[in-house]
């Protein structure tokens, strides 16, 4: 019997809830072993605190995949998220190249926005370059304004309606090989959630979960690390899809009673849901 394991390529920041400090407890819970590749350290994210210090990791991605390489271990998911440097997109394109095997799921969450705007560690060429990592991926997870980046549209705040998002749905679909998952789609004042298109099939799902008001930093990799979990362990994408929308919205409830967490959200107090949401963890192995 071998557990199952998830190469997990984003930054690590210290403060902020995000990234490694999310995925790597998400996918422990679910029974899956997270092996990651920081791709920069920070003080905290880049999100709202007044400054942050940053490490810049890039030149030591490859050679950690050279010694992974070495040991000859299958990884069952590469699960990319926030990039440190333009440069790292061609890194994780070899890294990919690198580690993936034939069943490798490759998810590629193209983070590098929020609300219209580009977060401010990245440079204008950013979105076109990570067109081109999401050439590679299976499953790409961008929310509605790092979709709008990477397709060149402009980004007008949600309510949308239901031919813009399929059209916006098909756009991305061109972008990667099986399945686009698109978060902050919401039809009306009161429900908010994500949509996924088969690529193969050209099916579309929603689900929703009633809207909670505000800004929440970190629950774009809340959800994503969810799905991906959801994924590896074998679930389907409609399964996936409701299982990262309820562990976020959970995750967000549970905020509310502390004022302190501006930053991030309070995902840890319900970890203990996380298995039940997932339908148990059965299929962390194979
Ligand atoms: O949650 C996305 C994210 C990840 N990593 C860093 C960030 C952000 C969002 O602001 O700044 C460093």
């Amino acid at each position: 019997m071998r557990q199952k394991r998830v190469a997990a390529v984003h930054d690590i920041s210290g403060l902020g809830k995000c990234s490694l400090t999310v995925a790597l407890p998400i996918l422990s819970v679910a029974g899956l072993e997270c092996c990651p590749i920081p791709t920069a350290v920070l003080s905290n994210h880049t999100g709202g605190f007044k400054d942050f210090t940053f490490k810049d990791l890039t030149e030591d991605i490859l050679p950690i995949v050279s010694r992974w390489k070495e040991e000859k271990l299958i990884f069952d998911a590469i699960y990319s998220g926030y990039l440190g440097s333009t440069r790292q997109v061609d890194i994780l394109i070899e890294t990919i190249k690198q580690l993936k095997s034939e069943k490798t799921l490759v998810v590629v969450d193209p983070v590098m926005g929020d609300n219209g705007c580009l977060y401010k560690s990245f440079s204008p060429e950013f979105p076109g370059k990570m067109r081109e990592l999401c050439q590679c991926a299976d499953v790409i997870t961008p929310n509605m304004t790092e979709a709008c980046l990477m397709l060149g549209e402009s980004y007008s705040p949600p309510p949308y309606n239901k031919d813009y998002i399929n059209s916006i749905l098909m756009k991305l679909g061109s972008l990667c090989k099986k399945t686009v998952v698109l978060t902050g789609v919401s039809f009306d004042k009161k429900a908010l959630g994500a949509a996924a298109l088969d690529v193969e099939t050209g099916a579309i799902s929603y689900c929703f979960n009633e809207k909670i008001e505000g800004m929440h930093h970190g629950t774009g990799d809340v959800f994503c690390s969810v799905l991906v979990s959801a994924l590896t362990l074998g679930r389907d994408i409609d399964f996936s899809l409701k299982a990262a929308v309820e562990f976020t919205c959970l995750s967000i409830e549970n905020t509310f009673d502390f004022p302190e967490l501006w930053y991030g959200v309070n995902f840890e107090g319900v970890l203990n849901r996380l298995d039940d949401i997932l339908g148990g963890i059965h299929g962390s192995t194979v």
